[in-house]
């Protein structure tokens, strides 16, 4: 592969420096308005960039891949999951996938403390109260949340992200209990004083906070699903900063409503945007616009990672964050 001027489409307005560096090397379409692109318009960008730089809000599913050109030989993904992407697809067809793991691991690990913290003291219902102009002084039972320290925190999914989280509860006194596909090394264990449960049916029936950080497969579809819900504890709480596809959103909300589960700390949703309406409504649940990983410092990074992947692979190398199915 020639090292000069691939042609690049990138799907999103990214932050200003990354699009300038981008700019600089490589033969590059950025996007005009900051909306996502239509399936036609990303159909159209793959039969004529060499790199497509998509976001979580382009879906890039088998049939556009087969409508691409000979041409598209990377996918240089902007966010550490891919699964708007069909990786395995991508591969049949020789289409490189990479994406940027590691930068966005602090940013949304502070998140889930902040979903944790927030949803067991209830942060957003002092808020609204103050919102409201309706407070009307200190009482000694008004608002009261429980005490952090001293839960059981299960964290679904103990990679980076959920080694990140671990590392952050002991500090606030939690103690850690996992369940992953792969038991952890003893050492990692240790670090974080964890305890791994190899039956998630168990794990979950006994936590005070379950925090989902396990990728979005088909594998984890739904893990959280009403019969494991109903394991829960009705004080304990779920909070989730990975995808909301792990999480049936619609069994979460019956138990919500029900008081079968206590709360909910929720950063993303079953269907993006397309929340079920009626989990707005619920005063045990704290909800943000997928904003886990939105720092300036954990963008621009993200953007280097993408500029790297493109010019590893431009200078003949496999990019270093290449996606391989069997990761997934
Ligand atoms: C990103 C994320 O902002 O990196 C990820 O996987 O979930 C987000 O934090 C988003 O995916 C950007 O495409």
């Amino acid at each position: 592969m020639a090292s000069e001027r691939l042609s690049v489409v990138v799907t999103r307005r990214l932050p200003e420096v990354v699009e300038t560096r981008m700019s600089e090397l490589f033969d590059v379409e950025l996007r005009e308005t900051d909306t996502p692109m239509t399936r036609d318009e990303l159909v159209n960008a793959m039969k004529r960039a060499d790199v497509l730089v998509p976001t979580i809000t382009e879906t890039i599913d088998a049939n556009m891949l087969a409508a691409a050109g000979e041409q598209l030989k990377l996918i240089a993904n902007f966010g550490a999951g891919v699964d708007n992407i069909d990786v395995s697809s991508a591969r049949q067809r020789g289409i490189l996938v990479a994406n940027t793991p590691g930068v966005v691991t602090d940013d949304t690990a502070d998140m889930t403390m902040a979903l944790i913290l927030g949803v067991t003291r209830r942060i957003s219902e002092g808020v609204a109260l103050m919102r409201s102009g309706k407070w009307e002084g200190w009482a000694p039972t008004a608002l009261l949340g429980g005490r952090v320290s001293g839960r059981r925190l299960g964290i679904l999914g103990m990679g980076r992200i959920g080694q990140a989280v671990a590392r952050r509860a002991q500090a606030f006194g939690m103690q850690v209990h996992y369940h992953n596909r792969k038991r952890l090394h003893p050492e990692i264990e240790a670090e974080f004083d964890a305890t791994y449960w190899e039956s998630l049916d168990q794990m979950v029936a006994r936590m005070d906070v379950i925090s989902i950080n396990c990728p979005h497969t088909p594998s984890t579809f739904h893990l959280i699903n009403a019969r494991r819900l109903k394991l829960m504890k009705p004080s304990a709480v779920i909070v989730n900063t990975s995808r909301g596809e792990v999480i049936d959103e619609n069994a979460l909300t019956r138990g919500l409503r029900s008081g079968e589960i206590a709360g909910a700390g929720l950063d993303v949703y079953e269907h993006g945007q397309g929340i079920n309406p009626r989990l707005r409504d619920l005063d045990n649940v704290l909800l943000l616009p997928h904003m886990g990983s939105a720092t300036h410092e954990g963008r621009i990074e993200m953007g280097e990672k993408v500029l790297i992947n493109i010019k590893t692979f431009a200078d003949g190398h496999r990019p270093p964050d290449l996606v391989v199915p069997s990761m997934l």
